[in-house]
């Protein structure tokens, strides 16, 4: 479902053994890749989230900027592999003829949110962001190209696919707040957000 121009909405795209399965891979993945606490440019403040990533490049973020690496920045070994079930995600949502390079992975607990952002770290706008839910439900907000445009909300759940494209690529956007203990996906509680990106222009 189109939600406005370029911001497509699949509810329940992952059904619930899939949830499961990829949960199971996640916790894998973090035995080698660990959440870290990124903090914000320059102020070094704490993010209220948690993070990691998959893929050959991952996010992050602390004192002296954001940008993607190959390395997490505590144990200093590349990220995990993408899943295959995120790789055919991809496949079956980007619309983009390239594989992504990046799985940001964030761990939301019951207070945790995330402040109105763009996302433009990335060299190639043409590709889409495609973001999965996981655990407890989130209030999500999207605006327009501008911090102080007029936005709608929406209620993320788990298993819930979101693509970011086209006009609405560089949208202004963020997690108002979640709806702690309701889900029983996740051991811990809270909420994970998966963002998939292409990082790189793909080579000509
Ligand atoms: C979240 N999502 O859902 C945060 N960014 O926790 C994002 O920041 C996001 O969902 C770009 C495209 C889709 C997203
Ligand atoms: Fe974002």
């Amino acid at each position: 479902m189109l939600v406005q121009p370029g911001v497509h909405y699949y509810p329940g795209w992952l059904s619930r053994e899939g949830q499961e399965a990829l949960v199971t891979e996640l916790e894998t993945a973090l035995e080698i890749a660990p959440w870290f606490q990124p903090t914000m440019p320059r102020w070094g403040t704490p993010f209220s989230v948690r993070m990691t990533n998959l893929g050959p490049l991952g996010w992050v973020s602390d004192k002296s900027g954001y940008r993607y690496q190959a390395l997490h920045p505590d144990t200093g070994n590349p990220w995990p592999q993408l899943p295959e079930s995120i790789r055919d995600l991809w496949r079956d949502v980007a619309d983009y003829p390239h594989p992504p390079e990046a799985c940001l992975v964030n761990y939301y607990g019951g207070k945790a949110k995330m402040g109105l952002h763009q996302d433009r770290d990335e060299a190639d706008f043409d590709a889409p962001v495609v973001s999965l839910s996981l655990g407890d439900d989130a209030l999500f907000r999207i605006g327009t190209l501008e911090r102080d445009g007029p936005t709608t909300s929406l209620k993320l759940k788990s298993g819930d696919v979101l693509v970011f494209g086209g006009p609405a690529r560089l949208a202004f956007h963020g997690i108002d707040r979640i709806y702690p203990g309701y889900s029983t996906l996740l051991r811990e509680g809270g909420r994970i957000n998966m963002t998939l990106r292409r990082v790189t222009y793909p080579a000509a």
